[in-house]
């Protein structure tokens, strides 16, 4: 019975330490950072893995709005200038996924190679 307790106790501190819902460090998605400055991105290029999810921090020093477009993932999202934008992203299949500033695209342009 005694050990049964301890058991017991042993759970309910388990319990407290990872509270159901809250998820594990290796659950998390990562998240990688995309800046918008003078009209370029920072960087230009992007590597993940395939088939994980990841999150995609967009910050926006410009001045002016962007509109961060990829036809071949079938995103666009305006940035507002001075804004950061988080774009949840699902797992992806390899490949090179160009995406562009809409709105100054002669110079924003970058890609995602996902491997
Ligand atoms: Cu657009």
């Amino acid at each position: 019975m005694a050990r049964m307790i301890g058991l017991l106790a042993i759970g309910a501190l388990a319990g407290l330490a990872l509270p159901a819902g809250v998820p594990r460090a290796a659950d998390v998605p990562r998240e990688i950072a995309l800046t918008i400055e003078k009209h370029r991105f920072q960087p230009e290029e992007i590597r993940v893995k395939a088939g994980a999810p990841f999150v995609l921090v967009i910050t926006n020093k410009d001045r002016g709005a962007e509109e961060f477009e990829s036809r071949d993932l079938r995103l666009e999202k305006v940035i507002p200038a001075g804004k950061t934008v988080r774009l949840r992203m699902p797992a992806l299949k390899p490949g090179t996924y160009p995406f562009v500033g809409e709105y100054h695209e002669a110079t924003a342009k970058g890609r995602l190679v996902v491997e």
